[in-house]
Formats: C-alpha cells, structure tokens, sequence
C-alpha cells in the first residue's frame, strides 16, 4: 500500500457542503489509486451513533467516537475523511488529541444565511419553526474555526474549485 494515511475532518454548518466536497474528495482519491474511506455525522447517527441527540455532551461523544474510528482507520493505512458538524473550538480540539498528527481541519466556510436559503432537507425552516430543538447555527452555537489547515468557500466558489483547493493540500500529504 503505498500512501500516508491522513484524517481529513470537514468543519462547518449543515447544508454548507461538506458532504458534497467529502464525497468528491473521495471519488477523487480513490480513482487515483489510493485507499479511503467516508464517515459522515448523518450516516454514523443512523449506526454506531444511534443512541445520541443533539445536546452538548451528545454531540461531545459523537464526536470522540467518529476520531476514535477514524484514527483505528488511518492506523490501518486508510485516508479517512470525516463529515461531522463539529460547532465548538472544544470538541475539535477533542477530536485533534485523539487523532494526533494525521488530523487535518478543514472548514466549510459558508454563511449561516445562504445554508439556511438552500435549506436542501428544510431542517432550517423547521428550526425556525421550533420543531427541531438545539439546531446548529439556529438556536444551538457553532464556533468558526480560528485556525484550520484548509478552509474552503461553497458560497461562492464552485465545487470543482474547492476539491482543486484542497486536492492541492491533501496530495503532498499522502503521496509517497
Ligand atoms: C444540527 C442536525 C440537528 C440539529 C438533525 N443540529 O445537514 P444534515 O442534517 O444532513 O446533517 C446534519 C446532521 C448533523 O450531525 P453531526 O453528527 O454532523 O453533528 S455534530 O457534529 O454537531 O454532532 C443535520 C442533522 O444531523 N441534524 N438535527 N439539532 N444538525
């Protein structure tokens, strides 16, 4: 097998892309050759994650169990991109520890207000309704990250510009 493994950890709000850019990036390095795989906040929710909400301490331990797979993952040689909300400065420094120097952060950086206009599943308009509780950016905080090594704009660069940003980090990084 001849690659770095990495974790890439995708930041940001729900509706801001990150889902789309993480399954790109896979796509991407999987055509190329190179051994990955996806662990997304929506899907690991509906498995291993079954058991918790949305409340601080919830989020906090899905978070800790999604690093924890994650870093079994990479120890194993396997690039693993990460797709979790991951609102506060707390938990993804959480995340950091457990993984140690294969963590790699990268922001989604798109405004609340243009997640909100896309609303793709209408979970915002929900929020708004009150009929989801504590949601992300609405009535539940998310932190913008201060430092993260990649931060990509889905509001207003294209999707394939994004991958190309990222593509140019991530490469150097697994490439013997
Ligand atoms: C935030 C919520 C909530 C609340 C359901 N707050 O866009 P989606 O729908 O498909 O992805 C979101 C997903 C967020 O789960 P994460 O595991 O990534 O969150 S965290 O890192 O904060 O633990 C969203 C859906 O779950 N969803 N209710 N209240 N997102």
């Amino acid at each position: 097998l001849k690659q770095h493994s990495l974790v890439i950890w995708m930041v940001g709000l729900s509706g801001s892309g990150k889902s789309t850019i993480a399954r790109a990036l896979e796509n991407r390095l999987h055509g190329e050759g190179y051994l990955t795989a996806l662990l997304d906040g929506d899907n690991l929710r509906t498995g291993i994650n079954n058991n918790l909400g949305f409340s601080e301490e919830d989020r906090t331990e899905n978070i800790r169990r999604a690093a924890e797979a994650s870093k079994l993952l990479a120890s194993n040689g396997v690039i693993t991109i990460c797709s979790l909300i991951s609102p506060t400065a707390q938990i993804r420094t959480m995340a950091k520890d457990i993984i140690g120097d294969k963590y790699c952060e990268v922001f989604i950086n798109c405004p609340l207000e243009v997640c909100e206009q896309r609303d793709v599943k209408g979970l915002y308009a929900k929020a708004r309704r009150g009929e989801i509780k504590s949601f992300t950016g609405i009535d539940s905080p998310f932190e913008h990250p201060e430092n993260p090594n990649v931060e990509l704009n889905t509001a207003d660069n294209s999707a394939e510009e994004n991958l190309n940003e990222l593509l140019k980090y991530i490469l150097p990084k697994v490439k013997y």
